[in-house]
């Protein structure tokens, strides 16, 4: 993607996962904003985006962080929402026996006590391949990718939820489901 459509992208994540007020606009329970009112409204604020450049950054993104709807005339984040307006229901699945996460290794005393958090963020972010989460944990410091038991949580009862794009979700990782830190 060339640096507009990144800028656009970036954009649209904090309008779409963040704060949707800061346009004026608002999100329905699911997530979903009607493009005609977005790209009006942000325009407004100052953000003019053509509607070939939006469609280009829901095609081309490389995580797909963004959905069109069935009839083309809405567009959610796929996840890694932290706004109220939202509480996307996303579909519940049997995770792997192992999945990832990134962070960095300022906060491992802290994740150690603690687990791992979702803080602002509605969910945790897991992946099931270890790159990922090393490119995320690259963004906060030093990184460190963790591996959960995403297996032995599941059995214990707790919900695995699967995104649009593939993200594995879960409100929390108690310490226990972390294989034993090593630092
Ligand atoms: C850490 C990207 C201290 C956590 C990625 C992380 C991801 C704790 C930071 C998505 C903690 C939160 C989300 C505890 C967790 N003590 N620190 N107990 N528990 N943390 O940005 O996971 O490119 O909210 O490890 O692919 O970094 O934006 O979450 O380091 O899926 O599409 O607190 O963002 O997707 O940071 O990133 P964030 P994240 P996009």
């Amino acid at each position: 993607m060339d640096t507009e459509l990144i800028k656009i992208s970036k954009f649209l994540s904090y309008i779409l996962r963040h704060h949707p007020e800061s346009i004026g606009i608002t999100l329905d329970g699911d997530g979903w904003a009607d493009i005609n009112t977005l790209l009006f409204q942000a325009a407004l604020h100052g953000r003019t985006i053509s509607r070939e450049q939006l469609f280009q950054v829901i095609a081309e993104n490389n995580k797909k962080r963004f959905t069109l709807s069935p009839c083309g005339g809405r567009i959610r984040a796929a996840q890694g929402h932290s706004t109220a307006q939202v509480s996307l229901r996303h579909t519940a699945a049997v995770p792997p026996k192992y999945l990832y996460h990134g962070t960095a290794k300022q906060f491992i005393p802290s994740i150690r006590k603690q687990g791992l958090l979702a803080g602002s963020r509605h969910h945790v972010h897991l992946s099931h391949d270890a790159e990922t989460p090393r490119q995320v944990g690259q963004r906060h410091g030093k990184a460190v990718v963790l591996t959960v038991r995403a297996g032995a949580m599941h059995a214990a009862g707790m919900p695995f939820y699967l995104s649009d794009n593939g993200v594995w979700l879960v409100k929390y990782v108690p310490p226990l489901f972390l294989q034993p830190f090593d630092d």
